[in-house]
């Protein structure tokens, strides 16, 4: 298949699935033409079956806002025509459901049909999908969608609930690559963050409010009072200043290291003994199925889609959003018993075997010709 794949060039999340996935595709020898604004970070190297088409927007004094959704539809249209491609596969609904939409019927006039699947991954619906200023416009370019897929069982139900949809949604999970994926010997990084032999909690995301971060600070807090450790916070976004000031402020600035942004995250997941993810809304939490990919346990909150990847007293523990006594008591309970800390390690990495990309990838390419022969 040729198939065209418009998604944010993001390090994580939306970004980083659409990005996978279309590597994998063109591995097994799809054409996959990436159409976003610019290069997409995990795209750093030659495929024959890779191409890379960037959208630009002519400036002009009158845009306060540049009009990136009609560039968009218009690069769609181009690369559809000349490329010949069979599917447009957009990842994030806004704006990509309704550019998609609005190429599609520029190619219609043309002559020409390309069907068009949607993914819906999180925010695009939880969050940003239900503001007035974008619902109307979600709704429709869903329902207009040749297909339509959710990261999860709870965000499918978050989009009937939320959006009057007439369509099927097809759920197919987030994948990992476990080749990339997997606990390495880094021992002496170990040594250098934990020289006294502490236990490494760690978190990765984007430090955005609806992450929770505090949540993580205030257990770390706790948890330092009963077991020797330190914290690792990898990412970057809008909190990381509160954050440091939290730290300053519960006094544990000295054993929390901000990383910022990492490239190799698998090296530094290979270091850690517990990952949290406390969010306040969550799709699915790719970040928490990355740590258990390399043996590392979970102490989550319920939100979301994050129940449907870690499993409460087999991968980790579960609490309500908020609840940070809770999560100390279980990071407590999970770091002082070392037997179940291994049994955890060694259930987390069989559980993320079951997201392998190698099984996930063959529930797209059967439902993009499930899509293509439908429509
Ligand atoms: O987590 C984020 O804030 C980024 C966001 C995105 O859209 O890029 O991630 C969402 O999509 C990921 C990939 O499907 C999911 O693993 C995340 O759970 C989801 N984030 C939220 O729902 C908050």
């Amino acid at each position: 298949m040729k198939i065209g794949i418009i998604c944010y060039p993001t390090y994580g999340g939306s970004g980083v699935v659409a990005t996978e996935l279309g590597k994998a595709l063109a591995s097994v020898g799809h054409e996959v033409h990436f159409i976003t604004y610019t290069q997409p970070p995990r795209l750093d190297f030659f495929s024959e079956n890779i191409f890379y088409h960037e959208v630009s927007v002519a400036s002009y004094p009158l845009f306060q806002y540049l009009p990136y959704e009609s560039a968009l539809a218009s690069k769609m249209v181009d690369v559809t025509i000349n490329e010949k491609l069979d599917l447009l596969h957009v990842h994030y609904a806004i704006p990509h459901a309704s550019a998609a939409y609005l190429a599609k019927q520029i190619l219609k006039y043309k002559g020409i049909h390309v069907p068009v699947i949607t993914t819906l991954h999180g925010t695009d619906i939880t969050l940003v999908g239900r503001d007035p200023s974008f619902e109307p416009v979600v709704t429709f370019s869903i329902n207009e969608s040749d297909g339509v897929t959710a990261v999860s069982e709870s965000l499918r139900n978050d989009t009937y609930a939320e959006f009057e949809i007439l369509s099927a949604i097809e759920v197919i999970p987030n994948f990992i690559d476990l080749k990339r994926f997997k606990k390495q010997a880094k021992e002496h990084f170990k040594i250098a963050i934990c020289p006294h032999g502490e236990k490494l909690l760690m978190h990765t995301s984007n430090f955005r409010k609806v992450k929770r971060i505090e949540d993580i600070i205030h257990v770390f807090e706790k948890v330092r009072k009963v077991i020797p450790s330190k914290l690792l916070l990898v990412g970057d976004g809008p909190e990381r200043s509160a954050i440091e000031a939290l730290c300053r402020d519960l006094g544990v600035q000295g054993d929390v290291r901000f990383l910022g942004k990492l490239d190799t995250i698998e090296e530094a997941l290979s270091l850690a003994d517990v990952f949290f993810l406390t969010s306040e809304k969550e799709s699915f939490g790719l970040a928490a199925l990355e740590a258990m990919a390399c043996e590392v346990p979970v102490i989550s909150s319920n939100a979301g889609g994050i129940t449907e990847v870690n499993i409460h007293g087999e991968t980790g523990f579960v609490s309500e959003i908020g609840d940070i006594e809770d999560m100390a008591k279980n990071t407590i309970k999970l770091l002082s018993d070392e037997a179940l800390l291994t049994q955890m390690k060694k259930n987390s990495l069989v559980r993320a075997q079951l997201f392998d990309i190698e099984k996930i990838l063959p529930l797209y390419e059967n439902y993009y010709q499930r899509v293509i022969s439908q429509s």
